[in-house]
């Protein structure tokens, strides 16, 4: 064999065996969060990475991205679907506008209070909302706590539908929430998340609506200092992956990131509880003023309209809401 011919083969092996270990090493995934630094979620997704590469050995891994660095909420949701991201959390909220099933949470006052949440997505409801999302093609893993969301703002105290009127309200990208403040006589103004700071100190709105660590986290409250706990929305978040990507698992694989999502929303679900307590305390040690409201039937009553209109364009996810409803 002459030396150019040595050569040759030569790298054509090493060509060989680098292919073979491309595919033996699967690609990296990539994985969209919106939250910042030392935020549950942000903390809980670091950990699924953590676990998914332990369990795996390696051959599964997921480069985090946090703090919306990939984009906007519903852009990411979209790349989840068409491949772009492999993994994310997701806030059912900007999800409903694409999966209908996934849009009943985002009734006002649908769940009494968190852990009917917990009860109506452990049951037939929440496979309902599963299998939903995986039909455009969004796998569920696990689900992730994020409270109960209440009103804030820059002028007054919320006690009743008409400290609402008049008021712009940011909300999420979803037409229930526009009609959710249009129907307390407010005005909705839907924006991303990354906006709403900006928006609340130059007066574009008057206010906003989260849980207390997203209202914590943002410095929202260095801008909107009165928080009244209306709790309209409990909203639950998945993290959640591509379909195709989870389909062409073997089991062994699926049972791993599953394991490791679920490991990680447990882990989600505690920090979430303290993190509640820990963000209210140091809004109100920096002087948010903060009103509770006990009687909540005003503002139900109001969302009447926002049924109807759901359920006059949904017909078909009427048992689903009144499973829901109807769940202890
Ligand atoms: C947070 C939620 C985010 C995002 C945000 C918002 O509570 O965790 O996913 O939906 O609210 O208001 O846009």
């Amino acid at each position: 064999m002459n030396y150019l011919k040595r050569i040759i083969l030569a790298t054509a092996a090493a060509a060989l065996v680098a292919g073979l270990c491309v595919s033996a090493q699967a690609k990296e995934w990539r994985g969209w969060n919106i939250h910042v630094a030392g935020y549950p979620n942000t903390v809980a997704m670091d950990k699924f990475a953590e676990l998914l590469k332990e369990k795996s050995g390696g051959r599964l891994t997921v480069k985090m991205y946090h703090s919306g660095t990939l984009g906007s909420q519903p852009d990411a949701i979209e790349q989840l679907r068409i491949g772009g991201i492999e993994i994310g959390n997701f806030n059912l909220g900007p999800l409903g506008p694409i999966v209908p099933e996934a849009n009943v949470v985002s009734l006002p006052f649908i769940f009494k209070d968190v852990d009917h949440m917990w009860r109506v997505l452990d049951g037939k409801a929440g496979d309902i909302i599963n299998e939903g999302m995986t039909k455009y093609g969004i796998v569920p893993l696990a689900w992730y706590d994020a409270g109960a969301r209440c009103f804030y703002n820059s002028k007054h105290p919320i006690n009743t539908p008409a400290d609402v009127v008049g008021m712009k309200v940011r909300v999420m990208n979803n037409d229930l929430y526009s009609g959710m403040i249009a129907a307390l006589g407010g005005n909705p103004s839907p924006m991303a998340f990354a906006e709403v700071y900006q928006s609340l100190k130059t007066g574009v709105v008057d206010g906003a609506e989260n849980n207390w660590p997203s209202y914590e986290s943002t410095g929202h409250y260095e801008v909107a200092k009165y928080y009244s706990l209306s709790q309209h929305l409990i909203i639950p978040e998945t993290l959640c992956i591509n379909a195709k990507v989870w389909a062409g698992l073997s089991p062994e694989d699926q049972k791993i990131v599953k394991e490791a999502a679920v490991e990680s929303a447990m882990l989600q679900r505690k920090l979430w509880k303290e993190r509640e307590v820990a963000s209210k305390d140091k809004v109100l040690a920096a002087g948010v003023e903060y009103n509770e409201i006990p009687d909540k039937s005003a503002f139900q009553a109001a969302m009447k309209p926002v049924y109807e209109k759901f359920l006059k364009d949904n017909p078909n996810l009427k048992t689903l809401v009144e499973t829901i409803q109807n769940t202890p």
